[in-house]
């Protein structure tokens, strides 16, 4: 039988990279990108040697629209047939009030997490479009229902990934395309370590006294969704772990 395909933008780390490591266990071939080719190079290996996945790896920044289109507007044509475009390349960077807020960290956080998926998105819709069929998931948050002190921004960028959601399910309902989002709360990925700067103390306290959700986690739900029968759509789905009852709400020991 014929391997599917799924194109996951940051596969580099967390949650993208469980990912990609389900499907290929799954048996799908997969498009992967990220900004950091050594940690690609490695992946692609580890993917070939133990699944024998066929991978083509780009390295790209999603916030360039230029290198987006340089990577995937002229897929080979092996790699044209995606079933699966998964939005997940994304960033939260400080945690301030608006007034004390970084321009850096707004630029990175509104480039990556809204202009980048829209670049991505857009540039794919074609050979989804042709197909007449396939799905997207993107990778919304709890923080794109809530909004929690001193994550402004992150958070309003996730709203807008919440909003953009609805959106594609809309447009692309003429195309046989399904569109899903998937909401996580707290996941112990890289996820906190970006947002302090690579301050890896204050990531780590953010994990401490309860037990996060882990990236196989969300990588299990993609799974999920991948493996319902065509006619079937989960818009949103939101995922906590146990200990969190809400954005702020955690209950830690
Ligand atoms: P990680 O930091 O572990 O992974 C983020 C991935 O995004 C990396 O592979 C990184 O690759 C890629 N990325 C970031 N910026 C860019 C860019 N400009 N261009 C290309 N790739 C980029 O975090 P997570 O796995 O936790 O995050 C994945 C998604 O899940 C994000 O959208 C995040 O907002 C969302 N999320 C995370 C939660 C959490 O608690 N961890 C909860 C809710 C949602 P590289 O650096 O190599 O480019
Ligand atoms: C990541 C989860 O709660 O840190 O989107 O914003 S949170």
């Amino acid at each position: 039988m014929e391997r599917k395909i799924a194109l996951i933008t940051g596969a580099t780390s967390g949650i993208g990279q469980a990912t990609a490591r389900i499907l290929a266990a799954e048996n799908w071939n997969l498009i992967l990108t990220g900004r950091r080719k050594e940690r690609l190079d490695a992946l692609v290996d580890e993917l070939n040697k133990k699944y024998n996945t066929e991978v083509l790896a780009l390295c790209f920044d999603v916030r360039d629209k230029q290198q987006v289109i340089a990577n995937l507007g002229t897929l080979p044509e092996a790699w044209q047939n995606i079933d699966l475009l998964m939005n997940n390349a994304g960033l939260a960077s400080g945690l301030e009030p608006i007034q004390d807020g970084d321009f850096e960290d707004w630029d990175k956080m509104i480039d990556t997490n809204i202009k980048g998926l829209l670049y991505v998105t857009h540039t794919v819709f074609p050979y989804l479009k042709a197909r007449g069929k396939g799905l997207i998931i993107n990778l919304g948050s709890i923080a794109g229902k809530e909004t929690y002190p001193n994550g402004g921004v992150y958070c309003a960028t996730k709203h807008a990934v919440d909003s953009l959601s609805k959106a594609m399910r809309i447009d692309m309902l003429p195309f046989g395309i399904k569109v899903s989002q998937i909401c996580p709360g707290a996941v112990e990925t890289e996820f906190s370590e970006v947002r302090f700067h690579g301050d890896e103390q204050r990531a780590e306290a953010v994990y401490k006294g309860f037990e996060p959700l882990h990236a196989d986690d969300i990588a299990e739900v993609v799974s999920y969704l991948v493996n319902l029968p065509d006619h079937v759509c989960i818009n949103d789905m939101m995922v906590l772990p146990k200990a969190q009852a809400s954005a702020y709400v955690m209950y830690k020991k």
